[in-house]
């Protein structure tokens, strides 16, 4: 039991942090060593800086025994995914120079090199910092990027839920001068000039695991609130930013053999006011910086403090820090997962386009020249750009005569405009997973769009098309993708083998359940698919697919198909036993 401050490091990682002099150790010796990889301390390091070292596995596959070729991924970091059209054009620029061809959004609205060799670390982060955009921080155990609606409609609440965004960011990003020394040089430009060495919240150990903040405007959960650390509902009156109830505790990480480890949702904590808001975040991380656990990096998450402890202690302990009392939470509307697609009119006179990227990864294949099509739109027209937690993009503040043009642009590169893709595209994600990520067990990124194309004729042919649900892949349990809150999710297991998840909310305020283990990559669909068939005989009006699951229970329904062949009569009998007992 945790019941006092943890104050010593006892892990590896621990020790290194503590001494590594505020995130230096010997990265800067290593940098300029003649090598093309950093030893193992300097990577747990280089992952405070925005950075992994990688190998790519689909090339280790083939160099067997010869030595591994390292790259690293870069992480930017982009509060709330706001980004102007010269920060965009910074990174297509870097992606060509210096890493693979591509850039990646992420699910937490961020960018991702991928490919960039250790010769030109120092180049990229520099022109990255020229452009005023930084990776420190975006990946280690600190506060990571802080999530929110991205949404440009023209409205006070959106406005002032952003630039709380942007302080919650400012006053959790770490103080360490390093990231400066090691990559910048002091003459350049300082984006966030650190008063002293001292790192006043996260102190030398910094926070005992990654830390996730979002925010959600009212009604619209599309950065999955409850799946974070601390969730903040926005609450408002007609234009009247009230307040936030606060969620703490949700995560999505688990590891399928460790029983011990699971996703889990936020609880409710309390309500604030906009103007105490940092203040309470700035408590919670506080809480979780003295109490989280330290010695096992599988329960260092917040989530398993909040499991352990309960939400009502975790109150106190936070409210004891304050020295005042959090209000009880507010009403909230419903809440749903806008994607922000298509031409919307902002409310001032100009107008948004949001436009799906599959799996976030912008690049130009075949006839669809994605980078170079978005490449063109930016420096032509200057729109403003903002990446979303569901990996898309949106280009803001467009003049409404400059809608067709730009229409013209994206037909000439082959991008289509979302309302042409199946719903059922536009509401999949999928993690990087191959070959860059050293944890994949299976395939995602590559994979979900065969999948989506199966899917895509199933649901045709059952009328259903027009059915929005959540469908994510991830390549391991870790849960990039966030998919245990979507209705439909495909969690790999082996190399080719993954677990199905089923029955989870659209809206992201459910978790779904495993509903087949080990079913391999080319069966997903075929495994669905009776599933898909029973929802559309016998759902409710309206009635969501994880809301069926959910509500016939998951494993009922895997045993009623188990015991039958789905096209016999019988199994209609067996459901309706089956319904008559849920009423
Ligand atoms: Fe993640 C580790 C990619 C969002 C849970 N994640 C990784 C690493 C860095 C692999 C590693 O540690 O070696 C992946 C890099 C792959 C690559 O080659 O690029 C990786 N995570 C991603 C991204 C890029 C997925 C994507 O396709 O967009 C997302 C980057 C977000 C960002 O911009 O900051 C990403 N990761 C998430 C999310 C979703 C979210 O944050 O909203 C989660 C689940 C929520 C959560 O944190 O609980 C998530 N990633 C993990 C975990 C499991 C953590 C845990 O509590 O157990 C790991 C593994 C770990 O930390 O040990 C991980
Ligand atoms: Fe890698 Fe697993 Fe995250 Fe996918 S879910 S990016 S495979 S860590």
């Amino acid at each position: 039991m945790s019941t006092r401050p943890k104050s010593s490091a006892s892990g590896g990682v621990e020790a290194l942090k503590e001494a590594s002099n505020y995130l230096r150790g010997a990265l800067s010796e290593q940098l300029q060593a003649d090598s093309d990889h950093f030893d193992e301390e300097g990577k747990q390091l280089l992952k405070f800086h925005g950075l992994y070292q990688q190998n790519d596995r689909d090339q280790r596959k083939t160099e067997r025994r010869a030595a591994k070729s390292y790259s690293f991924m870069l992480r930017t970091r982009v509060p709330g995914g706001v980004l102007t059209p010269e920060q965009y054009l910074a990174h297509d620029d870097l992606a060509q120079r210096y890493a693979n061809g591509t850039l990646r959004i992420t699910t937490r609205q961020c960018f991702q090199f991928h490919g960039i060799i250790k010769g030109d670390l120092q180049a990229t982060i520099r022109a990255l910092n020229e452009a005023l955009i930084t990776s420190l921080g975006a990946c280690g155990d600190v506060v990571r990027n802080v999530a929110c609606c991205p949404a440009p409609f023209q409205d006070p609440i959106r406005e002032q839920i952003q630039a709380i965004t942007r302080q919650i960011s400012d006053h959790l990003l770490p103080r360490t001068r390093a990231y400066h020394e090691l990559w910048i040089d002091n003459e350049k430009i300082d984006l966030t000039p650190p008063e002293t060495e001292v790192e006043p919240i996260y102190g030398k150990t910094y926070l005992p695991r990654k830390f996730k903040i979002a925010v959600a405007y009212p009604g619209d959960n599309c950065v999955d609130v409850y799946t974070q650390d601390i969730g903040l509902i926005a609450v408002a009156y007609q234009t009247q930013l009230l307040g936030f109830n606060v969620v703490v505790g949700g995560g999505m990480g688990m590891n399928h053999t460790k029983a011990d480890t699971f996703p889990r949702l936020g609880d409710l904590l309390g309500f604030v006011a906009p103007e105490q808001v940092v203040q309470v975040v700035e408590a919670i991380v506080t809480v979780q910086r003295d109490y989280g656990n330290r010695s096992d990096r599988k329960h260092a998450r917040m989530k398993y403090l909040l499991h352990e402890w309960g939400v009502d202690r975790f109150r106190a302990e936070v409210e004891g820090r304050l020295g005042w009392s959090l209000q009880s939470p507010a009403p909230m509307p419903p809440l749903e997962n806008e994607l922000h697609h298509g031409w919307n009119a902002q409310g001032d006179g100009r107008w948004f386009l949001g436009l799906s990227i599959e799996n976030g990864r912008i690049k130009d294949e075949g006839e669809m020249r994605l980078r170079s099509g978005l490449r063109a739109v930016i420096e032509t027209f200057r729109p403003g750009v903002r990446l979303t937690p569901n990996q898309d993009i949106l280009l803001t503040d467009i003049a409404p005569h400059d809608i067709e043009p730009i229409n013209q642009v994206l037909h000439q590169f082959g991008i289509p405009l979302p309302l042409s893709l199946s719903l059922v595209q536009r509401n999949s994600l999928a993690c990087v997973a191959l070959p860059t990520c050293g944890l994949a067990l299976a395939e995602a990124e590559r994979a979900l769009p065969e999948v989506i194309d199966a899917l895509e004729v199933e649901l045709a042919q059952l009328g259903l098309a027009d059915e929005p649900f959540t469908v994510r892949m991830t390549g391991c349990p870790n849960g990039c993708a966030r998919p245990y809150v979507a209705d439909l999710a495909f969690v790999g297991r082996s190399a080719d083998a993954y677990m199905i998840f089923v029955g989870g909310a659209s809206n992201g305020t459910r978790l779904n359940r495993p509903y087949k283990d080990l079913v391999k990559r080319a069966q997903l669909v075929d495994e669905v698919r009776p599933l898909l068939h029973l929802f559309q005989k016998r759902r409710q009006p309206g009635e969501r697919f994880g809301d069926f699951c959910y509500r016939l229970g998951i494993d009922a329904l895997q045993q009623i198909l188990d015991n039958h062949d789905s096209t016999e009569e019988t199994i209609h009998d067996d459901l309706d036993a089956l319904v008559a007992v849920k009423r």
